[in-house]
């Protein structure tokens, strides 16, 4: 057996999205990860954020490579559209699926080994050609399932649970998405549900290429003293930038923060996120200060964690192809076939 189903019983008290669900119905299998693990609680912050967003599973298209991180969505909306890739593919199979059906939300899961080792290139041209989706690497500095090795992503002069020292420099894949272009960028710890939540929320909104680097200590191969991805350090040295709230477009909006304290960035689709600032004069808006802050905290051992980039008039994949608005497999032969004149036309054109 490859996984172990939930019970169908709910208390007939549970509470109850706006759609009628209970937060169970969001849920998947039971986890078969290590009891503690980091990606466990990125699973329940996804059944929280889908919940919350009163969003129907079946819109939902989960992709994933290979990895502990990659198993998981077997773990969340489990009425979803799921397909478990190659390891380090996800970005490509994700963005053919999009370009075929344009309807679904695509929600791509990956590790720090599935993204930023062996599937570097693939993570890198996604994000710069703006694939509509949202794309989380739950990042524990090791590959997990192989028991342990490094990744790209574990910082240099870490050390390993044998005692290994790293003697490599580190890749941040906050640091990359950015350059890449990407137009949603966020860094998230997987011990902080509060902050994680709306952050994923907002990120299934965004029209764009959504990133969140989400730190998820591997309680089995890199939790001990001396690794820079483990509960403790992370919870030592993490600088959070901000605190958000979403709020989607069709909520009311309130305002119940104090002036000068909140900023409201408003998306395409109406949905509004209010920044709670708490680092002073920071601003999401610009991605060069957001690069800055990287280097200069990580420069002093501090993670950075918040929303750190948004542009909120990001442009999709689909709008750089001008391609059609409906799902492919919708279109009949009057849109496919455009007739003998159109093709003569076009080959006249050529000659
Ligand atoms: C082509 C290929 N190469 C290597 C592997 C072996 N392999 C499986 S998972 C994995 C690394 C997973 O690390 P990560 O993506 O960080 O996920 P984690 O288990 O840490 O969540 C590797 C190297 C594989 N499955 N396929
Ligand atoms: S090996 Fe590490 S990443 Fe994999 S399930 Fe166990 S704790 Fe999680
Ligand atoms: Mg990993």
């Amino acid at each position: 057996m490859t996984y172990i189903a939930k019970p169908k019983l709910t208390h007939p008290g549970t509470p109850t999205n706006e759609l009628g669900y209970s937060r169970r119905y969001y849920e998947g299998a039971v986890s078969t990860l290590c009891a503690g693990c980091g990606h466990d609680s990125i699973s329940a912050a996804i059944v929280q954020a889908f919940f919350e967003l009163n969003i129907e599973p079946h819109r939902v298209a989960k992709l994933s490579g290979i990895g502990c991180s990659s198993k998981t969505p077997t773990y969340f909306l489990g009425s979803s559209h799921g397909l478990n890739s190659v390891h380090g593919r996800m970005p490509s199979v994700l963005t053919g699926a999009n370009l075929a059906n344009r309807d679904l939300i695509y929600f791509g899961v990956s590790g720090d080994g599935d993204s930023a080792s062996i599937g570097l290139g693939q993570f890198a041209h996604c994000l710069r050609r703006g694939v509509n989706m949202v794309y989380v690497v739950e990042n524990n500095g090791v590959y997990g399932l192989t028991k342990g090795q490094f990744s790209a992503t574990a910082d240099k002069g870490s050390k390993s649970k044998r005692g290994v020292i790293n003697p490599d420099s580190n890749i941040d894949m906050v640091g990359l998405a950015l350059q890449l272009g990407a137009t949603f960028v966020a860094r998230s710890f997987s011990g902080d549900k509060g902050q994680l939540v709306p952050l994923l929320r907002a990120a299934v909104e965004h029209d764009g290429a959504a990133f969140i680097d989400v730190i998820s200590p591997c309680v089995a191969f890199n939790n001990h003293a001396g690794s820079t991805k483990s509960y403790d350090y992370v919870r030592e040295h993490n600088e959070i930038l901000n605190r958000l709230d979403f709020i989607p477009q069709r909520e009311p909006i309130t305002a119940d923060y104090d002036a000068g304290t909140v900023e409201e960035i408003s998306q395409h689709d109406g949905s509004v996120i209010r920044l709670r600032k708490i680092s002073k004069n920071y601003d999401p808006h610009d991605r060069i200060a957001a690069m800055n802050i990287l280097q200069a905290r990580a420069a002093e051992g501090e993670i950075v964690t918040g929303l750190i980039y948004i542009d909120n008039n990001a442009e999709d994949l689909h709008s750089h192809l001008n391609t059609v608005e409906f799902p492919l497999n919708t279109l009949g032969e009057e849109e496919l076939c455009p007739g003998l004149a159109a093709l003569e036309a076009f080959n006249a054109d050529l000659q």
